[in-house]
C-alpha cells in the first residue's frame, strides 16, 4: 500500500536501493498525516462558517470555546508526529549512518569531488587499496596515492563513473578536493556532503540493474550543474569484474600517467 502510494500518487523517483524503502515509507506516512489534517481542517472550516454565522450570533461571544476537544486533538496530532520521528525517522537514520555492512562483503569505492566532476577510485583486482597520504596529494594525484606501494599498482581511477554490483552493499568513502560538494544519488536515496579534509563513509545496497544519475546537491560554483555528468552503473558481478579488469589493464599501460 505504501509502495503503491509512493509510486502512483506521490510519483517519487525510481527507487533502486533496499535502504531507500524506509525513506520513501516515511514520506508516505507524513503525506497521510498531512492529508488527514487537511480533511479535518476543511471540515472544521465549513462547520465554523455554519455554526458561527452572523444571523445566529448577532453579538460576539467573548468567552469562546468551553470544552477541551481541540486540546485533545492537538495532543493526538503531536503524538503521531512524535511517533513518526521516534519510531520511523530515527531508526532509518541510525541504520544508514551507524550500521555499516562488513567491508569484505561490500563494494568499496573512494570518491573525491572536485569542481566539477567526481574522481572515483577502486582497489583493483587484488582488492587492496594502495597506501595514501596527504603529502602525496597533487592536482593529478587527488587521492594522495603512495607511488611506491605495490598494492596501488592495480588500483583504478576513473572520472564520473561509479560501477557497483547489484544486491551487494556499497561503501563510499567521500571527500572533496576543493569546496563543499554533496554526492546525491536519488535512485539510491543516498546523499552526503563531500567536505575537504574529511573522509565520510556512506553506504547503500543497490537492488536494480541500471544506470543512475549522480548529482551534486551543494551549489559549488559556476559549473555546479556539470556534476550531474556523473553516473552510477549497477551491474552483475560478472559485468563488474569485467569492467574492473578492463580499467586495470588500462592503468598499467605505458600510455597512462604512471
Ligand atoms: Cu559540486
Amino acid at each position: 500500500m505504501t509502495q503503491w502510494f509512493a509510486e502512483k500518487v506521490l510519483r517519487l523517483p525510481e527507487l533502486a536501493s533496499s535502504n531507500g524503502r524506509g525513506v520513501d515509507d516515511l514520506m508516505v506516512y507524513v503525506h497521510w498525516l498531512m492529508f488527514a489534517l487537511f480533511i479535518g481542517w476543511i471540515i472544521y472550516f465549513f462547520y465554523a462558517l455554519y455554526r458561527f454565522r452572523a444571523r445566529r450570533n448577532p453579538r460576539a461571544d467573548y468567552v469562546g470555546v468551553r470544552n477541551h476537544a481541540s486540546n485533545y486533538l492537538e495532543l493526538t496530532v503531536a503524538g503521531i508526529e512524535a511517533l513518526l520521528l521516534v519510531a520511523i525517522a530515527v531508526p532509518v537514520w541510525s541504520k544508514n549512518v551507524g550500521q555499516f555492512p562488513p567491508a569484505d562483503k561490500s563494494t568499496v569505492v573512494q570518491v573525491v569531488a572536485q569542481q566539477f566532476a567526481w574522481n572515483v577510485r577502486y582497489a583493483g583486482p587484488d582488492g587492496i587499496f594502495g597506501k595514501q597520504d596527504m603529502k602525496f596529494v597533487t592536482a593529478d594525484n587527488v587521492f594522495g596515492v603512495d607511488p611506491s606501494d605495490p598494492h596501488g599498482k592495480d588500483d583504478i581511477q576513473v572520472l564520473n563513473e561509479i560501477h557497483v554490483v547489484v544486491n551487494k552493499p556499497v561503501i563510499i568513502y567521500l571527500s572533496s578536493k576543493d569546496v563543499i560538494h554533496s554526492l546525491k544519488i536519488i535512485a539510491m536515496r543516498a546523499e552526503q556532503d563531500a567536505i575537504p579534509g574529511l573522509r565520510i563513509p556512506i553506504w547503500f545496497t543497490p537492488t536494480k540493474i541500471g544506470r543512475y544519475q549522480v548529482n551534486c546537491a551543494q551549489l559549488c560554483g559556476s559549473g555546479h550543474s556539470a556534476m550531474s555528468g556523473g553516473f552510477l552503473t549497477v551491474e552483475s558481478q560478472a559485468d563488474f569484474d569485467k569492467w574492473i579488469k578492463s580499467k586495470s589493464a588500462a592503468a598499467v599501460s605505458p600510455s597512462s600517467f604512471e
